[in-house]
């Protein structure tokens, strides 16, 4: 194994790089925020119920808080990244939004309770699914070095509607090849997300995206259990 004296980028790093160039490429922009939010950004602005389960403390790490006005947690999904800068921009927007994400939840070879996420927004007049399709097939054309195509197969997301899973599929030889892979979740941004943010849904619409970064890297690498990620062992990031 050759190690570079100087150290290198941790491949979660690395990846996000290499994401933020591809999307760069078709007009996205980058943007981050907080780990820490409100409430009121992660689940409220998001259309999600309030007796949803995905707030309960089994699924979310809630900050203990005197001030029950503003409750805190460690953000779920990037996604109140997104409803500031929609907040704060007017359309035509176009942003991708990797970050650090978090779920109270027990750890195995495929789920860690800190992961990394990439979450894209594109909203304009005239957006819809095919425009998403296209730069999903753009995304992973150019990250796992081939030709891709996409599926979608119906879901429910309460920030977006309709809701998809989408799969992905490479053509090649490649060891990806052949067959359909699950790997992400989207849809067309939810009208009362778009109110929320004092964008009209009469006038705009908009697509969105979700997926884990760290499954990207079992799919581009091989990596074998997502907690390596994290331990700091060298054994590990020195493969990359
Ligand atoms: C705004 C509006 C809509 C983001 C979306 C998903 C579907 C999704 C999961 C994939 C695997 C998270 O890492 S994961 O556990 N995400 O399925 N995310 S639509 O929708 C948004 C975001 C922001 C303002």
């Amino acid at each position: 194994m050759t190690q570079n004296p100087d150290g290198h980028q941790h491949p979660l790093t690395q990846m996000i790089a290499e994401i933020n160039s591809i999307f760069a490429e078709i007009g996205f922009m980058f943007a981050e925020g907080p780990e820490a939010e409100t409430e009121y950004y992660n689940f409220d602005q998001l259309n999600v119920p309030k007796d949803h389960p995905s707030r309960d403390m089994q699924d979310t790490f809630w900050f203990k808080s005197k001030d029950v006005s503003s409750p805190t947690v460690l953000r779920t999904q990037t996604s109140a990244v997104q409803v500031h800068y929609m907040e704060d921009n007017e359309p035509p927007i176009r942003i991708i939004v990797p970050g650090k994400v978090f779920r109270n939840e027990t750890t195995d070879a495929t789920h860690e309770a800190q992961f990394y996420q990439l979450e894209g927004l594109c909203v304009d007049k005239g957006i819809h699914l095919g425009h998403l399709k296209g730069v999903l097939e753009h995304f992973f054309s150019r990250f796992f070095e081939g030709e891709s195509e996409v599926r979608f197969r119906p879901s429910f997301f309460p920030f977006v509607e309709p809701g998809v899973e989408v799969d992905m599929r490479m053509s090649g030889e490649g060891k990806l090849a052949g067959r359909w892979i699950e790997v992400m979740g989207a849809g067309m941004v939810h009208p009362n997300v778009l109110r929320n943010c004092d964008v009209d849904p009469e006038v705009y619409s908009g697509f969105a995206f979700g997926m884990g970064i760290d499954r990207l890297g079992i799919m581009k690498y091989g990596v074998e259990d997502v907690r390596d990620y994290y331990t700091g062992d060298l054994r590990f990031v020195n493969q990359f």
